[in-house]
């Protein structure tokens, strides 16, 4: 079976009434209201000539508007690309080239940035512009292809050139059912979203939410008093958070204790250090840690409650039904032997977009090789123990060495770049940079052409002038060798 009721029709069915979603100033929308406006803003969006098929980008920060236009654009059956906020025009225009996107719906907070972009390829939709009536619209299908792309989302890679994850429906359908086979389902369940939905992790809760039944408690920024006290008022019982985020609240939270029934804080989007683990299961604080990516649809592996305090540092095991190997030399490994960590299972993407040969190098006989290194302890206990080639994770924002050696490069008095990850108090890791001059220029000045080019959490945080960089026999940089040198 490929085809399925549209998850929001089916949910504003069961439970019309129900809150789908709370924003912090209170108000609250129903399943029911949300279906509407969705089909509202699709009906709209139709009418411009946005149909089937069609590559359409969303630019905008967590809004209501947001989360409703993303179903919008599932009734018309649509692929969306979600982008994130913080990257330059630049870096925003390579992915609608590289997606062959039609059209743009932003939201006007980012007029600024979103008014360089359109194009003559692109339009641009003001989602501001996009009426919400409660009047119900039947012209578009309830159906859902489960096969179908629903999104495209780009990561970074070691080659520097973004790519476009696929995700479709299926891949969402199953992340959700395994997270809940894991996590269970309460009655009285709310998930605040203070992740942006451009990620999978944001993105993931708007799914489960409506597959689920639940509300999102949704927030437009992570803003740590605000999360702090709906946390501690209004009945949240699991929150999604990367550690910088964990680390601000269990900060705020001080000696105070978390309600009963908020039951779990699912840390992702890179490592977790111990000593936050740690002082996490000292505050009583029930953090899941979990393994997942793009590629995955979100969490892949997760500790569950039981194991949390007993494995602590472990992102736990495979979610139901996925699979995870441990690979060296081609061999799967044996407990406590590290290898590179290749995963498979029904969230798992069938490919980067446009990029067949990524594809086959990555996804092989339905295994998918990550790139990061792990080892399962004997009771079948996953440690991830480095994350994928060079990848540095500020904040839980990816950054790729490659892609800012490159940009660096293009600086005409600019002869070598390298770049490595520093331990961060702030971010875990920043991104510092080796320069070799052709011509001596200020850093400031650097700094100010890599912001012209790239996102600011891209942006090297700390500068070192270089003779010549380590390079291997094949000038290959030896990134370890900086690092130490960063160390020293
Ligand atoms: C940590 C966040 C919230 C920080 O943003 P904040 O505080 O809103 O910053 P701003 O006020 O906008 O800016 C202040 C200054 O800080 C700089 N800045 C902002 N973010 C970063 C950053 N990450 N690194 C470095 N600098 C940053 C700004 O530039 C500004 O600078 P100045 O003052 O100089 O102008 C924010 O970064 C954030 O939201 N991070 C998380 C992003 C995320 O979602 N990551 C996860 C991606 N991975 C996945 O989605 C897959 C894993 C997954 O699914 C998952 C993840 C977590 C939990 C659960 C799951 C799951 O499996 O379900
Ligand atoms: P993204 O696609 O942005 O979510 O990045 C996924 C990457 O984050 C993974 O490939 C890992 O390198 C890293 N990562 C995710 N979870 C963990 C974890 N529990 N421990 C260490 N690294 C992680
Ligand atoms: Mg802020
Ligand atoms: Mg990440």
């Amino acid at each position: 079976m490929t085809e399925m009721i549209n998850w929001l029709t089916k949910r504003a069915e069961l439970s019309p009434n129900k809150q789908a979603v709370v924003l912090k100033d209170g108000t609250a929308y129903t399943f029911s209201d949300l279906k509407n406006h969705a089909k509202s803003v699709a009906s709209y969006l139709a009418h411009l000539g946005i149909k089937q098929g069609d590559h359409v980008a969303l630019l905008s920060k967590n809004s209501y508007d947001f989360l409703v236009t993303i179903h919008a654009l599932n009734y018309l059956e649509v692929t969306s690309f979600l982008i994130n906020t913080r990257l330059t025009a630049q870096e925003i225009n390579y992915q609608l080239e590289d997606g062959e996107v039609r059209y743009l719906i932003y939201d006007e907070d980012l007029s600024d940035l979103a008014e360089p972009i359109a194009q003559q390829a692109v339009k641009t939709v003001s989602m501001q512009q996009c009426p919400k009536s409660n009047q119900t619209n039947n012209i578009m299908t309830d159906d859902l292809n489960l096969k179908s792309t629903s999104h495209i989302l780009y990561t970074s890679g070691t080659t520097g050139n973004p790519k476009g994850v696929q995700l479709t429906y299926q891949n969402h359908w199953w992340s959700a059912t395994a997270s809940a086979l894991n996590l269970g389902l309460h009655d009285h369940d709310r998930w605040l979203l203070s992740l942006p939905m451009f990620h999978v992790g944001g993105l993931s809760i708007v799914y489960r939410s409506v597959i689920y039944g639940i509300p999102i408690h949704l927030h437009d920024t992570f803003d740590v008093e605000a999360v702090h006290e709906d946390l501690m008022k209004n009945g949240v019982t699991i929150v999604s958070v990367v550690s910088v985020m964990l680390e601000q609240l269990l900060d705020r939270l001080g000696e105070e204790h978390y309600p009963e029934q908020f039951r779990c804080m699912l840390l992702g989007g890179g490592p977790a250090p111990k000593g936050l683990l740690q002082q996490a299961k000292d505050k009583h604080v029930p953090v899941f840690q979990t393994y997942g990516m793009t590629e995955t649809a979100s969490q892949f592996c997760t500790l569950d409650d039981e194991n949390a305090l007993s494995k602590i540092g472990s992102a736990g095991k495979p979610l139901f039904p996925n699979q995870l190997k441990i690979i060296q030399n081609e061999q799967e490994q044996p407990a406590n032997e590290v290898g590179e960590i290749v995963v498979k299972g029904p969230t798992v993407t069938q490919g980067y977009y446009n990029r067949d040969e990524a594809t086959r190098e990555t996804i092989v006989n339905g295994w998918l090789k990550t790139g990061d290194l792990g080892y399962f302890d004997e009771d079948g206990f996953l440690y991830v123990v480095d994350r994928r080639k060079d990848l540095i994770i500020s904040g839980g924002e990816n950054v790729y060495p490659a892609e800012i050696e490159g940009v660096l490069k293009m600086h005409p008095k600019v002869k070598d770049a390298g770049v490595v990850g520093q331990e961060d108090d702030r971010w875990g890791q920043v991104p510092a940079a080796f320069i070799v001059f052709e011509e001596a220029v200020d850093f400031a000045k650097l700094e100010q052409f890599c912001l012209e080019h790239l996102a600011k959490y891209k942006c090297p945080k700390k500068w070192t002038s270089i003779d010549e960089l380590p390079r291997n026999a094949s000038k290959k940089l030896l990134r370890h060798q900086l690092q130490k040198q960063l160390k020293e």
